[in-house]
């Protein structure tokens, strides 16, 4: 039977920095030595930070914390690749972006001590608070890119969602949307390989997330997220074609879950050490250590100093967040714009005497 072929698609995979170091001088971005600098900077000082919040959660001063030990590439490249007058649209895996956008790592932990403080960001920093149900931020971030468009200002809008949520009806309704009206987004899928304990394999038989993008008419690449460079350079790229020609993206970013899923999860119960030491070889500090040792901006006393002064500014971050005193019954009050009689009567049930 004679057949014509109606769709052809393809999804391209970028690596320009590999796990020993080496880098693709055709693919290899042009950074200033200042921007080098501040991307390790903040990757050092995200990870010296994630571990002192673990540190805090075990001694019961932090709740529930979600660990982004590993996947320091996807977020630091982000955001330093982003313009301030684009907008960010994190899940709770991106905290530490507020920081690069301008805002005090101690509100940070305002947030992670369940205070309601932490996540009331002034619009002037266009970062949405972290989503913590699955994939709800992507609408969003769609209707969001939306209105830029039709006002005519020139920004990205960039979200994150992890490869669970991709199996969420929201990515899809943001993606759909997306294409049809044309907007100016940029999704980033965080494949970290697990939704808590269920294995990428698990998610999807697609070879890739990234071609979820095709279906949709979107762009989909996929790309190596322990590899600061590449993501740097794939969100550049992708913002601008989103800003300047109303096109979205899909940036699939593949790294790895290097801690638990939460502080509540133990994933020694689901995955091997194996893996675990597999993904440590790939690791996206280490590898861009090298690269700026040949760049000649690396050196050991450099590295003394990135980490102390790391060290410093978290623990100067956890004294001022712990000196916060806030109000209980705050909780209540953000729900929803408006309080419901419910949560009135919940309200007063919680704080009777
Ligand atoms: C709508 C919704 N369903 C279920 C959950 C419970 N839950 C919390 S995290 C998570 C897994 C998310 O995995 P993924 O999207 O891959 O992101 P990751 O945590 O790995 O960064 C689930 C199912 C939730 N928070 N929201």
């Amino acid at each position: 039977m004679p057949v014509k072929k109606v769709f052809e698609g393809s999804v391209d995979y970028i690596q320009i920095l590999d796990k020993n170091g080496k880098v693709d001088e055709e693919l290899e971005p042009d950074i200033s030595k200042d921007v080098l600098d501040k991307l390790y900077r903040h990757m050092v000082t995200a990870r010296t930070w994630d571990k002192k919040c673990l540190a805090l959660q075990r001694t019961g001063r932090m709740y529930t914390y979600a660990p982004l030990v590993g996947q320091e590439a996807t977020i630091i490249g982000t955001g330093m690749a982003a313009d301030k007058t684009d907008w960010i649209f994190p899940s709770y895996r991106e905290s530490y972006l507020y920081h690069m956008r301008g805002i005090p790592l101690s509100q940070i932990n305002i947030s992670w001590m369940g205070w309601e403080k932490g996540l009331q960001i002034d619009p002037e920093y266009r970062t949405f608070p972290y989503a913590i149900p699955i994939g709800t931020q992507l609408p969003y971030a769609t209707g969001g890119a939306y209105s830029m468009k039709m006002k005519g200002e020139k920004s990205a809008v960039i979200s994150f969602g992890g490869d669970g949520s991709t199996s969420e009806g929201e990515f899809h309704d943001a993606l759909n949307f997306a294409g049809v009206l044309e907007t100016p987004n940029v999704f980033i899928i965080s494949n970290n390989h697990y939704a808590i304990s269920v294995p990428r394999k698990w998610q999807t038989k697609s070879e890739t997330l990234a071609q979820k993008a095709l279906a949709y008419g979107l762009k989909g690449i996929q790309a190596d997220g322990n590899d600061v460079l590449a993501v740097y350079r794939l969100v550049k790229e992708s913002a601008r074609r989103a800003r300047e020609e109303n096109k979205p993206t899909v940036l699939e970013l593949v790294t790895y879950r290097m801690g638990m899923h939460t502080t509540s999860d133990d994933p020694k119960k689901y995955r091997s050490e194996e893996e675990v030491e597999y993904w440590k070889k790939r690791d996206p500090i280490d590898r861009f250590r090298i690269y700026l040792e040949n760049k000649g901006i690396w050196s050991e006393d450099y590295e003394k100093e990135v980490n102390e002064g790391a060290k410093q500014k978290v623990e100067d971050a956890v004294k001022e967040a712990e000196e916060f005193k806030g109000d209980p019954k705050e909780m209540f009050n953000h729900v929803l714009a408006d309080m419901t009689k419910n949560l009135e009567e919940q309200k007063k049930e919680a704080f009777k005497k």
